[in-house]
């Protein structure tokens, strides 16, 4: 069965643009996937993290497959361990690389570790600006609201922060030759 899913992607140490595009070409490249939608890249400041690191680059793509949710996780770990991120790598650090599995198929799931939705995607403005640019109408199992509702939901101040960094076209992106 063929499953739409959503991904985040987020990165503040290294050189973020890089590796945004090095995760990009290997989300692509990933067997039984096809990576449908690639929003703008945003530059957002770090929300929760005990370091005072720099800013975040973060994305969002929609992906179609055949994977199971769990399977997918665990592409998109191997696919952090070799853009360098450790397995035991805090989520309030800094990090060169987080790929989160924030929807799947429209379906609620709870086991081994990922759950879906992501549970903290509904207050971070950093993940639901460039989700909204690609998925504005897909429903949030759970809460039952569209993405962009979700969006309207949050503090003003705090999605205004979310600034564009660049526009990635898929069709011209260079990445994927
Ligand atoms: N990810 C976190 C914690 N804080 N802040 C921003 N701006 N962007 C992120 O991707 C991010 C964060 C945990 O994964
Ligand atoms: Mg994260
Ligand atoms: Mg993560």
């Amino acid at each position: 069965m063929l499953s739409v899913a959503y991904v985040g992607l987020g990165a503040n140490l290294g050189d973020p643009e890089a590796t945004l595009n090095a995760a990009l070409k290997k989300i692509w490249d990933l067997p039984r996937v096809s990576l449908t939608k690639v929003s703008s890249i945003y530059r957002t400041p770090p929300v929760g993290l005990v370091d005072d690191g720099p800013d975040f680059l973060n994305a969002a793509v929609e992906l179609k497959t055949e994977l199971t949710p769990l399977e997918l996780m665990n592409d998109l770990r191997k696919i952090e361990r070799s853009l360098g991120k450790h397995r035991q790598h805090r989520s309030d650090r800094s990090r060169k690389i987080d790929l989160d599995l924030l929807l799947f198929g429209g379906r609620r799931f709870l086991a081994h570790g990922l759950e879906i939705p992501h549970p903290r995607m509904e207050s971070r403005a950093f993940v639901l600006v460039p989700l909204v640019e690609i998925a504005p109408d897909v429903v949030h199992p759970g809460l039952n609201l569209t993405l962009r509702r979700m969006l309207e939901r949050l503090d003003r101040q705090d999605v205004q922060d979310v600034r564009l960094f660049k526009a990635v076209d898929l069709k011209q992106e260079h990445l994927f030759d």
